[in-house]
């Protein structure tokens, strides 16, 4: 065995010089491993004994990419499409053997070599544009040759990857392996051999890609089917436009027109901040006091109390990982009520094919529907789900107290209580913390984990682990009304309700959060969510633009009306100049000068309140870092990710520039404006919030 790299070692096995890759967590393609593959395959070329060459990796996964820790750094050569054009240029047939995920630079140097076999589970794909990049190492120039452009460009300006038996099918893999992989990679090649089968060299290859020359209509088509999804990205149009350049240019030029566009992102915002996001996703697992090796309890069974709307989303999500759920209600038919919503969401998507009759069948064979809250004597976890009450979810948690096991973890999924507070009812506060879910709690990917006072570190780490096994993003966050996100939000919510009594009319309010990146801006939200949550006809007494919206039977949507109108059936929202007459005269009687508000102050007012209270958040420890809260912003509000999140977003615009507008807003309308002590120091020692990630 010769040693090429640290990453990297080269064994002469049967005539066959095998390249085996070691570089753990996901043998990233680091100088070790691009150099340990140069090298090795010069070595093989040159050494008369190797017949042919397979590329393999040790560990969980084939190469899963470039080293995205390396971008931004000084290149060290050889850069990776180096290294590619030594391995598309070798004279003996090459192999890449592949398990767990041939990704972006992964699949790029899968794709420079002849051949390519997978086991079964094996992944195939190129992320890249989920950083806000394109696949820069000859990707976008060979997959279109070996796939096809239409599925090319579903995998490159998508990124969603696909499975081994999709791979054979299309021709990105020419063997699935079943048994051992290495085994299979050196008798695929012995067949090679015996066979003296040609050299498929991608990079000759056009076959796929001949016919659309000059076709310009499959690619506006492609651009239209994905330009709701893709909208405000950068990287998704500069896929596009390599992919177009793999089609309409000799493979070489082509080669250059990707690195070129390929650069473009590099260098741009957009793609730093979705690399940070990457990071940021993975760094909401680490909380400083808790060790990787923290003790964990063991979760099998969950019980969740309340069937609506926030109940059977979070059941459906344990059902989905496989936990056995008990579902409490107070009364049959809220039961059923809830468990048919559950039903028909799964045979909805059972409907469109992804998922089969008796997949629905056994998820919903793993809930049990119960009106006892006795029957939850055996459940290792608790999630409490009704309605947002501290009475009620008080007598609930001391009923549980005295049911549940003594080592269950019981979670509320409050969005505003104070969690301590329901703790210090039971006798076991440490085994007590909050599991903020957002609606709809099946889809949406943000957890905020709230951890109490007293919450012990083996609780907050299982809870954890639950998230990401009901694949969540679950962050850590403090005790305090609202919690992160939801306390921010209000800001948000206070400023554009300012906005509207100031004079701007919600359909600019809207636009221009919506044109931020944002899916939708705060009024079309709101007629979304229903005015009437939160409302409460028996002290509704106009005095809020929520109140004379709904003493006027402006529910929003649901009821044809709200900030907007509404067709039946509808829900594109129409201006509606009755509403913006009854925002201009609450606005009058309650004293407000109308004036002409421009959209830079609008943004400002919307995006810097998000900011600075997010700053007093950190303050006050109730998130454990900037990057936590950008990234409940991305997952759980709608926060553009080529944005990078609220405090991401702030040290881009320069923090100090952030402070010298608070003060101005401070001046001009008051102490909520006051900028949070923590810029204020940040900026005096020339810092951003990155500094504290
Ligand atoms: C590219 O290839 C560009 C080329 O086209 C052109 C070049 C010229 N680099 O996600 P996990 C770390 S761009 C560095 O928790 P999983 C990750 O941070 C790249 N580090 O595991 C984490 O570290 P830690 C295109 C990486 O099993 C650890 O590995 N490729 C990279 O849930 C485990 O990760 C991609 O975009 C990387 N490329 O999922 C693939 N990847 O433990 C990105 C991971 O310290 N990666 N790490 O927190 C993934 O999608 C997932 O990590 C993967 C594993 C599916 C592979």
């Amino acid at each position: 065995m010769i040693q090429l790299t640290e990453a990297a070692t080269l064994t002469i096995q049967e005539g066959i010089g095998i390249i085996s890759i070691n570089n753990p967590p996901v043998n990233a393609l680091g100088f070790p491993v691009r150099k340990g593959i140069a090298d090795g395959i010069d070595q093989s070329v040159k050494d008369d004994q190797v017949k042919a060459i397979i590329i393999i990796c040790e560990g969980r996964t084939f190469c899963a990419g470039a080293d995205i820790k390396e971008f931004g750094q000084p290149p060290k050569d050889p850069g990776l499409g180096d290294v590619l054009e030594v391995l598309d240029a070798s004279p003996k047939p090459t192999l890449a053997a592949i398990h767990g995920t041939a990704f972006g630079g992964g699949l790029e140097t899968a794709l420079s070599c002849h051949f390519r076999v997978g086991i079964p589970s094996a992944k195939f794909g190129l992320p890249e544009v989920k950083l806000g990049l394109l696949p820069g190492a000859g990707g976008t120039q060979r997959l279109p040759r070996v796939v096809g452009i239409e599925k090319a460009l579903k995998m490159i300006a998508i990124g969603n990857p696909i499975g081994a038996a999709e791979a054979l099918k299309v021709g990105l893999i020419d063997e699935l392996v079943e048994g051992d992989l290495k085994e299979g990679a050196i008798n695929f090649m012995k067949k090679v051999l015996a066979e003296n089968r040609p050299l498929k060299k991608v990079s000759e290859n056009n076959e796929k890609i001949e016919a659309d020359r000059g076709n310009s209509e499959v690619f506006d088509s492609f651009r239209k089917s994905i330009a709701r999804k893709a909208r405000g990205f950068d990287a998704p149009e500069n896929c596009i436009k390599a992919v177009e350049a793999a089609v309409n240019l000799p493979f070489a030029e082509g080669l250059e027109r990707e690195r070129n566009l390929f650069m473009e992102l590099m260098q741009g915002n957009q793609s730093a901040a979705q690399r940070y996001a990457f990071f940021a996703e993975r760094q909401v697992a680490k909380i400083p006091d808790i060790p990787k090796d923290t003790p964990q309890l063991d979760i099998k069974k969950v019980g969740i109390i309340g069937a609506g709307t926030m109940g059977g989303g979070i059941a459906m999500n344990f059902v989905n990982a496989g936990f056995q759920v008990t579902l409490v209600e107070t009364k049959q038919e809220f039961l059923d009520r809830g468990l048919g919503v559950i039903k028909k969401n799964y045979d909805i998507t059972a409907s469109k094919g992804k998922m089969s009759a008796e997949e629905v069948e056994s998820r919903m064979s793993l809930i049990t529907g119960t009106l006892s809250m006795e029957d939850l004597a055996d459940v290792d976890m608790v999630i409490e789900a009704v309605y947002e009450n501290m009475d009620l979810k008080k007598e609930i948690f001391k009923k549980l107290d005295s049911i549940c096991k003594a080592d269950a973890i019981l979670a509320t999924n409050t969005s505003y209580l104070d969690v301590n507070e329901i703790a210090a009812v039971t006798s076991r506060p440490e085994f007590v913390l909050g599991t903020h879910f957002f609606s709809p709690a099946n889809v949406m990917r943000l957890l905020e984990v709230v951890r109490g006072e007293k919450t012990s570190k083996s609780v907050l780490a299982t809870t954890l682990t639950i998230g990401k096994k009901i694949k969540k993003v679950a962050v850590v966050v403090g005790v305090c009304h609202g919690f992160a996100g939801n306390r921010m939000f209000a800001q948000r919510a206070r400023e554009s309700n300012f906005l509207v009594l100031e004079g701007a009319p919600v359909e600019q309010v809207d636009k221009v959060i919506y044109d931020f990146g944002f899916p939708m801006g705060p009024y079309v939200l709101r007629d979304l969510i229903g005015m009437d949550v939160g409302w409460n006809p028996k002290t509704s007494s106009s005095s809020t633009i929520q109140e004379i919206m709904c003493e006027a039977g402006r529910l929003g949507q649901k009821s044809g009306s709200g900030f907007y109108k509404y067709e039946v059936g509808n829900r594109t929202p129409i201006p509606d100049p009755e509403a913006l007459q009854m925002i201009s005269d609450f606005a009058a009687k309650q004293g407000y000068d109308k004036r002409e508000i421009s959209d830079d102050e609008i943004k400002k007012r919307c995006i810097y309140s998000l900011i600075n209270e997010g700053a007093k958040i950190l303050e006050e420890g109730i998130a454990v870092r900037p990057s936590d809260i950008d990234i409940i912003w991305i997952n759980g509000y709608g926060w553009p990710v080529y944005l990078g999140g609220p405090m991401f977003y702030a040290d881009l615009i320069g923090l100090d520039q952030v402070l010298e507008t608070l003060k101005e807003y401070e001046g001009r309308f008051g102490e909520v404006w006051k900028p949070a002590a923590l810029i204020e120091k940040l900026v005096g020692e020339g810092k951003g919030f990155k500094d504290l990630n």
